[in-house]
């Protein structure tokens, strides 16, 4: 266990790195001379460096070479005992093995391109090092291969030189001016295309701009290279942070394990999030391209210029980071279909994860494998937290708390702690207990009860909060939470906000205390509390509203994002109430009144497509399960959320079919967020229709995928059919496949569709396709998309009651743990929720889960997310 108490300073620091490496697919050379100096405030100490999968070939100081007993050499580490005591060059020659390399950490070859993935702890895969964030170093790197395997040689920073050796070996040189820590190196090379483009900087630097992608696939870049250049002039205009080299690449890789990553001036990609076409990519794929190009440019300053001082910081990083995407894709995109769209993930992602075993502080305290954290909650939680801290502070000090810690840290790497002083004096405010949200794990619950007084015209809300103990931490303390606030009238306007203390207009409640009540004067009328406005705050509230203010709400609330929350929360009480009687084997029920909200909504002229198309998608499934919490059949909420979906798209028939014939768009296709929200919309319709009448549905949507002219309608008419239990459906998965089969990023969402039909075939299916030339477990796109969409996009196929389900995630487990944990470990996150399963359930996930930890030579990886998600059952709440 690595624990954040423990931290200390290096022992030494390396000020400057020069890498020789000769690419070779089983046997790559590298040559490594590090300028070394000891840490002045630290004692004598050998010089520890950290290396795995390495065969060690010669070590020497200052040019002389070392003895072996001047060393220690183990799996993990190689330890030079005596180290000098003033500044030294150290160089090392190893060899590894790119091939070999499954796991995607280090350096590895795969498709024909020599890939590096650093983050978090791959460098020492690469040359024995220091391998931490706070190491600091320029580098200069050269690299050489041969013509025919590599002619295109990448890495980080500017290029310096590129030719022929005489035997005609390919070399190149960068060099990479800013000191970074070794997470954040790259080398690319293969046979590899691209398209290249260029921007000027605010202050007139000229950068070139390129997008490497294999032979072929250039034409697939253009939207990607248009993000780029949108996110690098948002980056200047609303923080001030311009590019900072000659050169900006991206290269994009059909084997990553995640997204993407941030290297200095060398991002790579999973190909997934950079290559689209209008025939090949859908509205989400335009849309997840742009955001996550952005996501790692904007990493160029907060990651990169500042980092982290060890991984407990993480967040430091991607929070902020998540926090500027999500601030680049308001301003460019539709806000609230984006809010909405990020309260979902939350929700679905990271309630259910604070809720369950694998809780966990936004900064954890202790971790085996960092590689395990890069989590919802440090990710999208740490997200919130800069948006609350925007909220309390006001937009003006949030920016110039920003500019002091760009100012302040930049070339260092930094704390929470640092990053909250920043912001403290740019506002002048303690944020001593602010801080907490960074230390506590667990979602607030924040219960509301209102009182209004018609005598004394006064309306008052009393607030209280308590957390929930997580596995970690029983106590949980107060924290500050911003609780956006309108009290809305009858005819739909908000009324004047005014206390007895003050004439300000507190539209923004602080709780801070466990319990805390304001009163509003001046009310004429009993209003109804529109609260947490734009989510302001990632709580779960409890309100004493009822069922009409909600429909109220949802029908008038100047607000827009809370119309679509108070729709949200009305269905899910409808669905609450529906899942229980769906368990007692009841079926009568009525949501007339609901239906006529969503009718009225649709007919709204003053709502956009996209925020309709909201309105009609019900609250997911996790979200439903995570709001029950215990005892959950997930078959149920299913049928609940079903029978609900085929309520609405019978009474909803003929504005649902205007709907539809309206989204419609004309034209060639344009990612706009018109023409998508509009898109959003028919498919929205098309998933109610089809739930009310199967057979037309199936008609509906087989026609669409048929007809479509671009991938977002094909692939919409596809997933509507992929849940379907119709004939049509195994039909349009063949006609798809003839059309995927050259490709391999259409053949994931061909796996993917085959994954989402809530039946119990699905389990002999995915195991079927597990066959299909086209999978493997190598490949974590296919992983992804056969597997993962399994077992998180499919409840009731997953939790099938024979155990089935549980039982073939587990035997991926066992098998892919040896390939690649990172993976594994990741896929394994799918067993988090099993605690709150029904007994039955219970018993055979919790069996299946023994069985995978019982097998031998578990990853790291995998040993501490199962262990944690094995551990004992929260405490209740007192
Ligand atoms: N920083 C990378 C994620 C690295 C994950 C390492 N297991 C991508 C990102 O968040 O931008
Ligand atoms: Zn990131």
């Amino acid at each position: 266990m690595i624990r954040l108490a423990d931290y200390r300073e290096p022992d030494f620091f390396i000020d400057e790195v020069w890498l020789d490496v000769r690419l070779h697919p089983t046997d790559t050379h590298v040559r490594s001379r590090l300028a070394i100096r000891p840490n002045p405030v630290m004692g004598e100490a050998p010089l520890e460096l950290d290396g795995e999968k390495l065969t060690l070939h010669a070590v020497s100081i200052d040019g002389e070479a070392l003895s072996p007993t001047d060393y220690t050499l183990n799996p993990e580490r190689l330890i030079i005992h005596k180290p000098p005591r003033q500044p030294f060059t150290l160089e090392v020659e190893t060899t590894c093995d790119p091939e070999a390399n499954t796991e995607l950490s280090g350096l590895y070859r795969s498709n024909g391109i020599y890939c590096t993935q650093c983050e978090a702890e791959g460098f020492r895969r690469i040359t024995y090092f220091i391998d931490r964030p706070d190491i600091l170093a320029t580098f200069t790197t050269r690299i050489e291969a041969e013509q025919a395997d590599a002619p295109v040689l990448l890495s980080n920073g500017n290029p310096v030189e590129a030719a022929l050796l005489e035997n005609g070996r390919p070399f190149a040189v960068w060099h990479d001016p800013y000191p970074k820590p070794c997470y954040l190196f790259a080398l690319v090379a293969g046979t590899l295309a691209h398209v290249e483009d260029h921007f000027t900087t605010a202050s007139g630097r000229e950068v070139i701009l390129r997008i490497y992608v294999e032979p072929g696939k250039e034409d697939r870049c253009a939207w990607a290279m248009d993000s780029l250049k949108r996110a690098m002039r948002w980056d200047e205009e609303a923080f001030g942070r311009e590019y900072d080299l000659d050169m900006f690449m991206i290269v994009a890789v059909p084997d990553f394990n995640m997204g993407a990553m941030e290297n200095k001036g060398l991002n790579i990609f999973n190909d997934k999030y950079i290559l689209a076409r209008p025939d090949t990519a859908t509205d989400a794929d335009y849309a997840h391209i742009e955001s996550i190009i952005a996501h790692e440019y904007f990493h160029n300053w907060t990651g990169n210029r500042v980092t982290c001082r060890d991984w407990f910081q993480l967040c430091l990083k991607e929070g902020l980071t998540v926090f500027r995407d999500q601030e680049f894709t308001t301003a460019t995109r539709s806000g609230i279909a984006k809010r909405i769209a990020d309260v979902r993930l939350l929700r679905s992602q990271q309630f259910p994860e604070d809720a369950g075993p694998l809780a966990h502080p936004v900064r954890p305290s202790q971790y085996m494998e960092i590689n395990n954290f890069y989590t919802a909650t440090v990710y999208e939680k740490g997200a919130e937290i800069i948006r609350m801290l925007r909220a309390l502070i006001g937009r003006d000090a949030f920016r110039s708390g920003m500019d002091l810690y760009f100012a302040r840290h930049d070339g260092q790497a930094a704390t929470v702690e640092q990053f909250l002083a920043c912001m403290a004096d740019a506002s002048g405010r303690d944020l001593g207990q602010f801080q907490r949200w960074y230390e506590q794990a667990g979602t607030p619950e924040v219960t509301i009860a209102t009182a209004y007084d018609p005598a004394a015209r006064t309306f008052t809300i009393n607030a209280g909060q308590a957390t929930r103990p997580t596995p970690d931490q029983s106590v949980k303390q107060p924290l500050v939470i911003p609780l956006a606030l309108g009290l809305v009238d009858a005819s739909g306007g908000d009324m004047p906000l005014r206390t007895a203390s003050g004439t300000n207009t507190p539209n923004l409640l602080e709780l801070s205390e466990p319990a805390q009540s304001w009163t509003f004067i001046d009310i004429d009328e009993r209003p109804v509390p529109s609260l947490n406005r734009g989510f302001s705050a990632p709580i779960r509230l409890k309100t004493d509203l009822s069922d009409a203010d909600w429909l109220f709400l949802m029908g008038h609330d100047p607000d827009p994002f809370n119309r679509w929350e108070a729709g949200q929360i009305y269905a899910k009480r409808l669905l609450l109430s529906l899942t229980q009687a769906c368990v007692e084997g009841r079926r009568l029920w009525d949501a007339s009144d609901y239906s006529e909200a969503l009718r009225s909504s649709l007919r709204a002229s003053s709502l956009t497509a996209q925020l309709k198309a909201e309105l009609l998608n019900l609250p997911s499934e996790p979200d439903l399960a995570s709001e029950i919490g215990r005892n959950v059949e997930p078959v149920a909420i299913h049928a609940a959320r079903q029978h609900l979906a085929a309520y609405l798209g019978r009474t909803l028939r003929e504005d649902l079919e205007e709907a539809y014939q309206t989204g419609a768009v004309p034209g060639p296709y344009t990612p706009d967020p018109d023409s998508a929200g509009r898109r959003s919309l028919r498919a929205a319709a098309l998933t109610l229709l089809a739930a009310g009448n199967r057979d037309e549905g199936a008609r509906l949507a087989l026609d669409q995928f048929r007809a479509g002219s671009n991938m977002t309608e094909i692939f919409s008419g596809l997933a509507v059919l992929a849940r379907l239990d119709c004939l049509q459906r195994d039909e349009a998965l063949a006609e798809f496949y003839e059309r995927a089969k050259g490709d391999h990023l259409l053949v994931d969402k061909w796996l993917s569709l085959h994954a989402l039909g809530p039946f119990p075939s699905t389990i002999a299916r995915v195991r079927r396709l597990m066959e299909h030339p086209a999978f493997s477990l190598r490949k974590p796109n296919k992983v992804r998309a056969l597997i993962g969409t399994f077992a998180a996009a499919n409840p009731v196929a997953f939790n099938d009651r024979s155990g089935q389900g549980y039982q073939l995630l587990a035997d991926i487990l066992v098998a892919l743990d040896p390939i690649n944990p990172q993976v594994a470990a990741r896929i394994a996150g799918n067993f988090k929720s099993w605690r709150m399963l029904e007994p039955n359930r219970q018993r055979l996930a919790g069996s299946e889960i023994d069985r995978v930890r019982s097998s031998s030579n578990l990853s790291r990886d995998l040993t501490e997310i199962l262990s944690m998600i094995a551990s004992n059952p929260l405490p209740a709440m007192d």
